[in-house]
């Protein structure tokens, strides 16, 4: 069996020290860049098309106008802890109100459990995230907790142009969809300077010991 040197011995502790042992869990949905809808179910009346503000972009709008939900996902998503974060750009152009929806549903039917966390207006309920139209695109994180404002068991994601806004179709787009059990807004995780500082000048004092031992070259 051989044995590890001292040095790689040190360099496995430096990233193990470094490392996040408890990863995100983070999916985009969707940036609608691929060409095609495959994360979604067929049959709505969503369509991929250029960002009006970005030729280099694209996204989501809607060619009818819809009740309940237009788009849903292809499959169910189910938060791994407590809380989820859902993050998404949405484009209301252009006026009051476009109708933009976001939300999740525990099945592909209209009815049941569901809830839309963000919109255009609260005149079908509260939402978390208030939707800006005014032709530009804004960022959104909704932060869906379980229990409270998430159902426990896994979710579709749904979206549709919402036909008691201001019922003119194709005007709400959507792109980036992401869902994260870590809230984006978070920094990410990294060793406070001191372990920083420490680890490096253990890892430089193990290298030098390490090539002291090292055998003098054979005289030829
Ligand atoms: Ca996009
Ligand atoms: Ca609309
Ligand atoms: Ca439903």
């Amino acid at each position: 069996m051989s044995r590890l040197g001292p040095l790689a011995v040190a360099l496995m502790l430096l990233l193990f020290a470094t490392g996040n042992p408890s990863a995100a869990t983070t999916i985009t949905i969707d940036n609608f860049e691929n060409g095609n809808l495959n994360a979604w179910k067929p049959g709505s009346s969503g369509q991929i098309v250029v960002d009006p503000l970005n030729a280099s972009n694209h996204a989501l709008h809607f060619t009818a106008l819809a009740d309940g939900g237009d788009i849903w996902t292809a499959t169910t998503y189910a938060a791994t802890g407590t809380d989820w974060w859902v993050s998404f750009d949405y484009l209301g152009r252009p006026g009051l109100n476009t109708g933009g929806f976001l939300g999740w549903d525990t099945d592909t039917l209209p009815a049941g459990t569901e809830h839309w966390f963000a919109g255009t207006t609260v005149s079908g309920g509260p939402v978390e995230a208030l939707l800006v139209d005014d032709g530009a695109w804004h960022h959104y994180v909704v932060h869906l907790i379980r229990g409270v404002n998430l159902t426990n068991g896994p979710v579709y994601i749904k979206a549709e142009d919402w036909i008691k806004a201001d019922a003119v179709v194709g005007n709400a787009y959507f792109d980036n969809i992401v869902i994260s059990d870590v809230d984006p807004a978070l920094p990410v995780p990294v060793l406070p300077p001191v372990i920083s500082a420490a680890l490096f000048v253990i890892l430089c004092a193990v290298a030098v010991i390490h090539l002291r031992r090292r055998p003098a070259p054979k005289a030829i």
